[in-house]
């Protein structure tokens, strides 16, 4: 064995010496060599990488990732620098370079401050390499990151291990199986960040009250599925939370259903960029206000794909959502309220846009620029 050893060293150090090509295997993310074909990592805040290679002396890395909410962030990537150099840049939506890393230590680091919500991209460049990457709130941030996993850790962004509810969920080591438990065990409120990793979850609703309201949540671009059957998530007087870039899958009951407990409403709740396959209803709001609905795309809902049923001084904005395929209402706007619907494409529902139960005074509905291609385009 020995005598292998060495012989196996000498090569190796051949190669280096001789400046042959000296290969690692591409990850998973590859091909993902400039800013324009950037592989999505997910929300920022959370997001967790390892094994990933420079594995070649032409590979580069570009990764897409998201803040939703104002915040600082630190991002770094972990290697050692005697096995190869490696740098960072971290650019605005632009390609402008807010923070580079081009130390010659082991490691790089940049903290940015005060970012905007929207997208960023991180750069990693340099010798053939190992690699770790991982973002984190900055250390001037409230922000609390907590992670849910389900038993996989496959194409994942955010979580390290498979998830268990007897975890914590405050580390990516560390994530809970439902995000339930994580409703369950912590007081949530508008500095939580709580990161779905690629993944299926079934058995019961995520239910979120007033005790919890105002946190984020967010899936991965690789489908953070929530496949129960009934109310997939169940807002019930729970206010200022946003939920970002979740699938929701299945046939039959709502996958994100907001209202009242009987008492309060549930408003000022943002659902953006979710990608509903199934389901009866898409999205549904009863008794809303503030409410906007933006950039979901909603697919084979039996019943509707978007229903507000809002009263009098509620406004709601539905924005740039698709809605296609099943027979049923693509966005249905009952009983009145103050509704914006602009920027939509609905196709191949009995009814785009419909008006149940409405009566010209008790509507206020602004309809602009969307594209609508169904049986009928409005009515009421
Ligand atoms: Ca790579
Ligand atoms: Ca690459
Ligand atoms: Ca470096
Ligand atoms: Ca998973």
């Amino acid at each position: 064995m020995r005598r292998i050893a060495s012989f196996l060293s000498i090569v190796v150090a051949c190669l280096v010496s001789t400046g042959v090509a000296y290969a690692l295997p591409a990850d998973r993310f590859e091909s993902n060599e400039t800013r324009a074909a950037a592989a999505d990592a997910g929300v920022a805040q959370g997001i967790h990488l390892n094994n990933l290679t420079l594995h070649d002396a032409d590979d580069e890395d570009w990764f897409r990732v998201e803040i939703l909410r104002a915040d600082d962030i630190d991002v770094s990537l972990q290697f050692t620098h005697a096995d190869g150099n490696l740098d960072i840049q971290v650019t605005d939506a632009d390609g402008g370079v807010l923070g580079s890393g081009l130390t010659s230590d082991d490691n790089e680091l940049v903290s940015l401050t005060a970012l905007s919500p929207g997208t960023y991209y991180v750069r990693v460049f340099g010798d053939v390499n190992t690699y770790g990457l991982a973002i984190a709130p900055g250390t001037g941030s409230l922000t609390r990151a907590l992670f849910v996993n389900d038993g996989e850790t496959d194409n994942g962004c955010y979580a390290l291990a498979a998830g268990d509810d007897a975890n914590s969920g405050l580390t990516p080591d560390a994530p809970k199986a439902t995000v339930q438990d994580i409703l369950d065990d912590y007081d949530l409120g508008p500095t939580d960040l709580v990161v779905i990793d690629t993944g299926t979850y079934a058995g019961s609703s995520v239910v979120i009250t007033v005790e919890d309201e105002g946190a984020a949540y967010a899936g991965t671009p690789y489908g953070s599925s929530f496949s129960f059957g009934g109310n997939r998530f169940e807002l019930i007087d729970a206010d200022f939370n946003l939920i970002y870039g979740i699938d929701f899958t299945s046939s039959g009951g709502i996958g994100i259903y907001a209202h009242s407990d009987g008492v309060d409403s549930s408003t000022n709740n943002e659902f953006i960029a979710n990608n509903i396959t199934g389901t009866s209803t898409g999205i549904r709001i009863d008794g809303g206000n503030a409410d906007l609905i933006r950039d979901n795309t909603i697919s084979g809902a039996s019943s509707y794909g978007i229903y507000v049923s809002s009263a009098g001084v509620d406004v709601t904005e539905i924005d740039g959502n698709h809605i296609y395929n099943s027979a049923g209402y693509g966005i249905d706007v009952p009983h009145g309220g103050n509704v914006a619907v602009t920027g939509n494409t609905v196709s191949d529902r009995a009814y785009a846009l419909y008006g149940s139960g409405v009566s010209a005074k008790s509507l206020q509905l602004h309809v602009e620029g969307n594209n609508f291609s169904s049986g009928w385009a409005m009515k009421h």
